[in-house]
This record gives structure tokens, C-alpha cells and sequence, in this order.
């Protein structure tokens, strides 16, 4: 079966005014993007729907995150039926730096990502260990129980809206990116825990995509990989060459 390759731009909170956040987007909208890949960009909540009636059509946007709630008390959050009813059609949830600075926890993680399908989003799920993990040879375990928390909540029907992102910690901001065999490695078993968990037929389709420290110079070898079905990227996102990232399979 074949994965459509999938490259989402986790702008973070970034940039710092309206005018770059113009200017990235006129960037894509020039740009030659390869038809053949979905391209998700994910700008703070404040741009999301002025990007959006900026940006190229083929191009989807996406939040950094939501609340589970639907509606109430919760300053600061904003809910995923109020993103549907702004048709934004995507949400990264569990990004390492919602787990580790804001203290979200695999369960937070996964009431999040239940509430979002609920209500029709698609979610980029963020899984990864850190370095003192995979020097522990723990890699495979962390992952696992991250998902764990999900795969309890969710439906054999829901994982054809989710798209897992493995991002190893020790990878992210730090120019340090995976090697190709680490991240194959990684994303093969993401794909038999899936089998085993869930279902051959969900492992096989269900896109792993691989983020921390990707650019223009190292994606065209990570594309390769059989079970890297794409990337998050972040710094690179902010820049001219996510562009060619974005084309890294042509
Ligand atoms: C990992 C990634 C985007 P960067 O957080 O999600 O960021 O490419 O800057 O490492």
C-alpha cells in the first residue's frame, strides 16, 4: 500500500510578526510543490485564520494544540469544536514540548486526541524519548507507552485521521537530526507496535512521520527510508527551504 507523503510545518511561536508570517506564506504560495504530498502548516493560534484565507488552497493548516473541553473556563485554551467551526482541519497534539513544558502527560495527550476526532479534526500525534531514554535502549518502550494511552481511547476506524509523528527529543531544535537507521529503526517498530496493538491493516496504513532538526540538506535521505512517510519540521519550516523538504520526493 502506498502512504501519501506527508510534510507539516510546526511554526511554533513563530514568527514574530504579521508581516514574516506574510512572507513565509508568500513564500509557499510561489512556490512549485509537489502535488504528491499533503502539506500541513501549523502557524500560533493567534495567525490561524488569517493564514488561512492567505494561503495556497492545497496547502491545510493546522493548530499546535487544543483543549478536550468543548466550552467553559479554560482561559487560555481553545477547543477542537471551535477549530472545526473555523474548518481548521488539523491539530498537532503531545509535541514534546507540550509534554515536557507544559506538563502533559500520555493520558492528557489522549483525551486531547479523542476529543479532536470527535469532533472531525485530524491530529499529527507527537511521540519520542529522550536522550537519557535511548541511551537506556529505551526507545521502543517510550514510544509504546506513549501511544498505549491513545490506542486504549481510540477506534480501529480512527486511525485513518491520525498521522504519528516520531520526534526523538534529543532531536528537536538541536541540528542534531536522527541518523537514517535511527529513524528507520524507530519507525519500524512504531509500525509493529501498531500491528500488534491495533491492526495490520491500520500499521500499514497509517503515515509515521519523522521530526527534530530536519532541513533541506538531510531530507532527500530520509525520504527514502520505507517507513518514513514524511516530516514535522520546525526551524526549517520558518525558512525558504521547507520549500524543497516539502519537494524532498521529486
Ligand atoms: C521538532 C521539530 C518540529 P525542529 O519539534 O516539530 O522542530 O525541526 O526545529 O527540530
Amino acid at each position: 500500500m502506498t502512504r501519501q507523503f506527508f510534510v507539516g510545518g510546526n511554526f511554533k511561536m513563530n514568527p514574530a510578526t504579521r508581516e514574516a508570517k506574510q512572507a513565509l506564506v508568500k513564500v509557499l504560495n510561489d512556490a512549485e510543490l509537489d502535488q504528491n504530498t499533503e502539506v500541513v502548516v501549523a502557524p500560533p493560534s493567534l495567525y490561524l485564520i488569517p493564514l488561512q484565507e492567505i494561503i495556497r488552497k492545497d496547502v491545510k493548516v493546522a493548530a499546535q494544540n487544543c483543549y478536550y473541553k468543548d466550552s467553559g473556563a479554560f482561559t487560555g485554551e481553545i477547543s477542537p469544536g471551535q477549530l472545526v467551526d473555523s474548518k481548521i482541519p488539523y491539530v498537532i497534539l503531545g509535541h514534546s514540548e507540550r509534554r515536557t513544558l507544559f506538563h502533559e502527560t500520555s493520558e492528557i495527550v489522549a483525551q486531547k486526541t479523542r476529543a479532536a476526532l470527535d469532533k472531525g479534526l485530524s491530529v499529527i500525534l507527537c511521540i519520542g524519548e529522550t536522550l537519557n531514554e535511548r541511551e537506556a535502549g529505551e526507545t521502543a518502550k517510550v514510544c509504546q507507552a506513549q501511544l498505549e494511552a491513545v490506542v486504549k481511547v481510540l477506534k480501529e476506524s480512527d486511525w485513518s485521521k491520525i498521522v504519528i509523528a516520531y520526534e526523538p527529543v534529543w532531536a528537536i531544535g538541536t541540528g542534531k537530526v536522527a541518523t537514517p537507521q535511527q529513524a528507520q529503526e524507530a519507525h519500524a517498530d512504531i509500525r509493529s507496535y501498531l500491528t500488534k496493538a491495533v491492526s495490520s491493516s491500520v500499521a500499514e496504513a497509517t503515515r509515521i512521520i519523522y521530526g527534530g532538526s530536519v532541513n533541506a540538506a538531510n531530507c532527500k535521505e530520509l525520504s527514502k527510508l520505507p517507513d518514513v512517510d514524511g516530516f514535522l519540521v520546525g526551524g526549517a519550516s520558518l525558512k525558504p527551504e521547507f520549500v524543497q523538504i516539502v519537494n524532498s520526493k521529486k
